[in-house]
């Protein structure tokens, strides 16, 4: 399963995530040895290879014909795919999607290999030993398209409110493998408020962008307690050869794809949705089981997203890169809203001084954005998470990024989470300034102290003066089970104290506009980061890794549902 819903009715697409894969490790003791496994798959699932750094390839048949487009949502680190042996592509990061294509497919079954990589190196400038894990193998939905020489890539739809009007920006992306232009129709509707049709013609081997703005009549808004989807869908077709058929068109492709009519705009220090100032209350999740790694199944997200509502949480933050569009598909069901952001943790200069550092992170940034762009959920991109925003050097590499996120998009508010207190260089590009603050943590202040001089020092000192002020993280560690009355850091009572003073010092701090407590579960860290965690784990979850409820997690719902995701 690739999406919650289908995104085509006539494009024959064949499911290969499930069962039929082989795991074959490429180095290490067991190099050689076929296990078999199903996909998505990390394997570190597998008990011989919960800490295999290395390669190894995933492998299945399938059955196709004539051009075909080969899709992958996520191969951790890197993925390297073969076809019946030959090499089709590589793609460097696990979190963001990518396709080939693939022509003269002769009829019958063929095989297709994936070759994953999870080692680190200098050719790897994001996936670096961090305090999160990162995995080996086919970690998210496979699919295999057949598709005819000219197909539809992508739609994207831009709400926009004029007034009482409602009007979408619809961008539709139509490719012409073939070796002849091609000449047809493209028709585009959106279920019950607008559609177009436009001839088009694209030379040969090119793409094409067609775009349209259309006024929406009736609109039923996108909202957190109302979030209502709307279904667009692109039709392409050509004239018909059959004399019989003169004047018929052929549809030859499809694609369908859903959004939500909201807005998100900015007024002062207020973030605003549909002109109604929020207040976030959320978690940063990292995408971690113990069963799964980061390859979840539906299930188990589903599970998280209710134990978040449960909590009385109205947001999530994608920490630290570009989610499963599964989860983004529940997120927009369930009207959760969304930070999501690119692929980065605490670079130093140095990092990001790596030769590969600024062409992965954009491709990351421009991936993230063309496969997500459509989900109302989404409603704030972020960026390089405790990197080194102050330094003059990092500062040009902020600078590109957030360039390029509004090249690609301004209907969304940027913003980057910051830990370089009283010296941020980079508060000036984004509409939304965010701080990581660990007051009664790292940080041996009051809540309510170590906050507000990070607030001040912005106001007073920097560009993000008068823009909104979010925490993207706060909170403390406690390891499951360990119970006592000393209030000791660790104990399960210091995280639910230390977390109850963070919330309300967050909610009473002026001009803030809400909060991502860190973090929603206990995580895996690489073993190679962080040798003092406890575990070899980051343990500030309000839940641990089996989503065994803390203390804290009774201090959290408390606040959280006491208070509205409208600030009135
Ligand atoms: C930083 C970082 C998180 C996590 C956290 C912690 O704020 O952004 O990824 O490492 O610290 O637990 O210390």
């Amino acid at each position: 399963m690739l999406r919650t819903f289908q995104t085509h009715d006539i494009r024959e697409v064949i499911e290969l995530s499930g069962s039929g894969w082989t795991f074959t490790p490429l180095m290490g003791e067991h190099a050689g040895e076929t296990y078999p496994v199903v996909v998505p798959c990390c394997w570190e699932s597998l008990p011989e290879f919960s800490a295999y750094r290395g390669t190894g390839k995933f492998e299945r048949e399938f059955t196709a014909e004539g051009t075909v487009r080969l899709v992958f949502k996520g191969v951790s680190h890197t993925g390297t795919v073969y076809v019946d042996g030959e090499q089709i592509g590589t793609h460097y990061n696990a979190f963001t999607p990518f396709d080939f294509i693939v022509k003269n497919l002769t009829p019958g079954t063929h095989t297709l290999t994936v070759e994953a990589d999870n080692r680190f190196s200098e050719a790897s400038a994001l996936h670096i030993p961090n305090d999160y894990m990162t995995y080996g193998g086919v970690t998210r939905g496979v699919a295999v398209e057949l598709i005819e020489d000219a197909y539809l890539e992508w739609i994207h739809v831009i709400p926009k409110k004029e007034g009482d009007q409602w009007n979408a920006k619809v961008r539709i992306s139509v490719a012409n493998i073939a070796e002849q232009e091609f000449r047809g129709t493209l028709t585009c509707n959106i279920e019950t408020v607008a559609s177009f049709a436009e001839e088009i013609r694209i030379p040969a081997g090119e793409n094409a962008v067609i775009e349209r703005t259309v006024r929406a009549q009736q609109v039923c808004e996108w909202t957190p307690m109302e979030p209502k989807l709307y279904q667009v869908t692109a039709l392409l077709a050509i004239q018909s050869e059959s004399v019989s058929q003169e004047d018929d068109q052929v549809i030859i492709d499809d694609l369908k794809d859903r959004f939500g009519f909201r807005e998100i705009t900015i007024v002062g220090k207020d973030i605003l949705l549909n002109g109604k100032k929020l207040r976030i209350k959320g978690f940063c999740r990292h995408e971690d089981h113990p069963m799964y790694g980061c390859a979840l199944p539906l299930a188990a997200m589903q599970q998280d997203l209710q134990i978040m509502k449960d909590l009385g949480a109205n947001a999530v933050r994608t920490s630290h890169y570009p989610n499963d569009e599964l989860f983004l598909d529940l997120c927009d069901e369930q009207g959760v809203l969304v930070w999501e952001e690119n692929h980065a943790r605490g670079l130093t200069e140095e990092h990001m001084r790596n030769p590969h550092f600024e062409e992965q992170a954009e491709r990351c940034i421009a991936e993230m954005i063309t496969a997500h762009i459509n989900h109302p959920s989404i409603i704030i991109w972020g960026i390089l998470n405790e990197c080194a925003s102050e330094t003059e050097y990092g500062k040009s590499c902020y600078e590109k990024q957030y360039a390029l996120i509004k090249q690609m998009d301004t209907s969304r508010p940027r913003s980057s989470a910051s830990c370089k207190f009283f010296t941020d260089i980079c508060l000036g590009y984004p509409e939304i300034v965010s701080y990581n603050l660990y007051p009664e943590w790292y940080v041996d202040k009051s809540s309510a102290e170590w906050i507000k001089e990070n607030y001040d020092w912005v106001q007073e000192h920097t560009e993000g003066a008068g823009k909104p002020f979010l925490i993207t993280e706060i909170g403390a560690g406690a390891i499951y089970g360990d119970r006592t009355p000393t209030m000791c850091k660790w104990s399960e009572e210091y995280q639910a104290l230390a977390l109850e003073h963070q919330l309300k010092a967050v909610f009473a701090q002026e001009g803030c506009s809400g909060v991502f407590i860190w973090q929603f579960c206990d995580v895996r860290i690489s073993n190679e980061w962080f040798s003092n965690r406890p575990r070899t784990m980051n343990n500030k979850g309000v839940v641990d890794e089996y989503r065994r409820r803390k203390l804290s997690y009774e201090t959290v719902k408390n606040i959280f549902t006491s208070l509205d995701t409208y600030v009135q």
